[in-house]
């Protein structure tokens, strides 16, 4: 210290005081106005170190500057990083959303709108995000602090290499925390309450670069090749069936963590999901025992991708993240043209999964989020609303819609780790000594009931008669880690043979006046969408998709895994071993490898469509192209369709 210069001392404590009061700033600026939905005390925590990482490195770039530049670059330094701050705070206030790329991007849209009412968003009271800006200023040109004569370059190394140590401290407990935080960036909202504001700024910035080289590269002759492919195996609809649900509404309810395994499922001796069995058993529905779900990181945001899509999600990452600016054909467009009205329905805030920006690119007329729920306390739990008022207070705004309409729910009580609130069931949960196993009983047969209630309401409100409704499981609940406890409970070992069958998600399908009942092929969530625009009367076969319709007699039934893995009538393939399914016994890998090519085949196309936007360059016939911009997802004191109860 002593080798220190008055002047160096003199920068260092500008900067120390920038580092200093930045912090706090921002710090105050997330506790003022932010909803980050705080929930323990780790998140506190990083919430409260989070800022330090990035105003130790980038005040810290002025340190490899002497003299007056120094003091500049600080400022202006400080000032960049305070109008970003301020950016995203107004920008808040109004979306409840923070920036990003593409946002910067559609200024016309969200920029332009916003324009209007940035003014009113802002008060004088906000002066205070520039404090510390002018304080700076202040100091120095009252020349309080001294500029540096000379450049050293030791302090701003050792500041550069603090700020990177506490980034990587900041991100280990922010992975502990919330495990692949980063590579399933599943919420805006998470990534800055866990890493800050500035940080995922800079996560922004890199993802979407990624992601806009790759699009660069692709041009119209890369669709060729994959239209031919798609083309040559189209599967025609089952003639019986085609136009039988014409005109009808659709319901669609993704059923969170459900797997199949559960359906008639006993425990001591209580049936777990009483009404689900009932349906599986009747005739009122098609039920299809043998679906398998072809999700990746992106979970419940993926099932919603490939059901609404018929392509397959991102091997890495969620496509809903990642790639909600491209074009696609999805359901509530293609069924734009045929006069429908859509709506996705959802207890959880509309950033969750980037679901307000996929839905703008998927047409959906309506999102209703979070916002049009009466999120109280014993309404929530988790990520947000209970299945059973999630429904209740649904029906009125669905009652409410155009016919027909198109509408998804997304239930969520049957969220991992599953253990409900006491006042919400009795059924005894299991005994294996596993508690996300044992609670996994109690909260799928809660879901069970809040299904129950909503068909009741449907039926009650005369909407069940003319719609097509669609139940589906998103995706597993039970992970690998689990297969001790699992095997308790199928009474048998979970061989990886047996986990690929306990990735199988139950489908229902109810098409009013049509009778149902148990459909034994092989399928993916990939082969939903054909099914339900073939019954609803909508040719496929302009369609880039990769599905096959269930109900043809030509359904395909080679069903891939998102990662290469795949199941079949006779085969299964798991990592590098061919099973039949009849015995589960290891076999000579020839039988699977034409199988497995094909596999490899749609996933490759699927992903060339996904990664290079490739939809942009193929115009299906009679289908008018969606334009984002015509949609915004503003929260209930925006739309003309009220919440429940207004
Ligand atoms: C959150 C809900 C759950 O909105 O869809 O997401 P998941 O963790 O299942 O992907
Ligand atoms: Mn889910």
């Amino acid at each position: 210290m002593q080798k220190l210069t008055n002047a160096t001392k003199g920068s260092l404590f500008l900067f120390l005081l920038a580092v200093i009061l930045f912090w706090f700033k921002t710090y105050a600026a997330y506790q003022i106005e932010f909803n980050l939905g705080i929930d323990n005390t780790v998140q506190q925590f990083l919430l409260f170190i989070n800022p330090l990482s990035s105003a130790l490195f980038f005040l810290g770039l002025a340190l490899f500057f002497k003299g007056k530049t120094q003091q500049i670059a600080l400022i202006t330094m400080n000032f960049l990083l305070s109008f970003l701050l301020y950016a995203n705070i107004v920008y808040y206030r109004f979306f409840n959303d923070f920036i990003t790329v593409p946002v910067l991007m559609q200024t016309k849209t969200n920029g332009g709108q916003l324009g209007d009412s940035a003014l009113s968003l802002m008060s004088s009271f906000d002066i205070f995000y520039f404090t510390d800006t002018l304080i700076l200023l202040a100091l120095v040109l009252l020349k309080k602090v001294k500029p540096s004569a000379e450049y050293r370059k030791k302090p701003a190394r050792i500041v550069m290499l603090v700020a990177v140590a506490t980034f990587l401290f900041n991100l280990g407990i922010a992975e502990k925390d919330r495990p692949q935080l980063l590579s399933r960036s599943f919420d805006r909202n998470y990534l800055v309450k866990y890493l800050g504001a500035y940080n995922f700024t800079i996560y922004d910035i890199i993802q979407n670069s990624r992601s806009a080289s790759q699009r660069a590269m692709a041009d119209s002759s890369d669709i060729i090749e994959i239209e031919n492919y798609i083309k040559a195996n189209y599967t025609a609809p089952n003639p019986d069936l085609f136009g039988k649900a014409k005109e009808m509404n659709v319901i669609y309810v993704s059923m969170e963590s459900l797997q199949t395994f559960i359906i008639d499922y006993q425990l001591n001796g209580k049936e777990v999901t009483p009404f689900l069995n009932s349906l599986a058993n009747g005739d009122e529905f098609f039920y299809f025992p043998n679906i398998i779900n072809q999700t990746g990181q992106g979970k419940t945001s993926d099932a919603e991708f490939i059901m609404e899509n018929s392509l397959y999600p991102m091997a890495q990452g969620s496509v809903f993240v990642n790639k909600a600016q491209n074009t696609f054909q999805a359901a509530p467009a293609i069924l734009k043209t045929h006069g429908y009205t859509s709506a996705s329905f959802h207890g959880n805030y509309k950033t969750f999964w980037n679901r307000n920006e996929m839905y703008k690119s998927f047409g959906y007329d309506y999102f209703f989020d979070a916002e049009y729920y009466q999120m109280t306390e014993e309404n929530t739990k988790n990520y947000g609303m209970k299945d059973k008022p999630f429904f209740k207070e649904s029906m009125p705004i669905l009652e409410g819609l155009n016919q027909p309409f198109y509408t998804k729910f997304i239930s969520l009580s049957n969220h991992f780790p599953f253990k409900m609130d006491e006042e919400d069931t009795d059924f005894v949960p299991g005994d294996f000594g596993d508690s996300v196993v044992d609670h996994y009983f109690e909260a799928a047969n809660y879901m069970d009931q809040a299904l129950e209630q909503f068909i009741n309401d449907l039926k009650a409100s005369g909407l069940y008669d003319n719609s097509v409704i669609v139940f589906y499981g998103d995706h597993y609940g039970i992970s690998e880690n689990h297969n001790e406890a699992m095997a308790k409970v199928m009474g048998k070992e979970i061989t990886p043979f047996e986990y690929a069958h306990l990735q199988r998600v139950p489908v229902f399908i109810h098409v009013p006046g049509v009778k149902g009942g148990i459909q034994e092929q092989y399928g993916g969530q990939i082969d939903v969408r054909p099914t339900v625009l073939h019954l609803l009367g909508i040719d496929t076969k302009d369609y880039l998709e990769l599905g096959s319709d269930l109900l043809s007699k030509d359904h395909r039934q080679v069903v891939p895994f998102r990662d290469g893995d795949f199941v079949s009538p006779k085969y299964t393939s798991v990592g590098d071993h061919c099973y039949e399914n009849e015995t589960g016994e290891i076999v000579d890998n020839i039988a699977c490898s034409t199988l497995a090519e094909k596999a490899r085949a749609e996933l490759s196309i699927s992903d060339s469509i996904v990664n290079k936007d490739l939809l942009r360059f193929y115009q299906p016939e009679g289908f008018e192209k969606i334009n984002r911009n015509d949609y915004q997802y503003l929260g209930p004191e925006f739309d003309l369709m009220k919440p429940s109860g207004e």
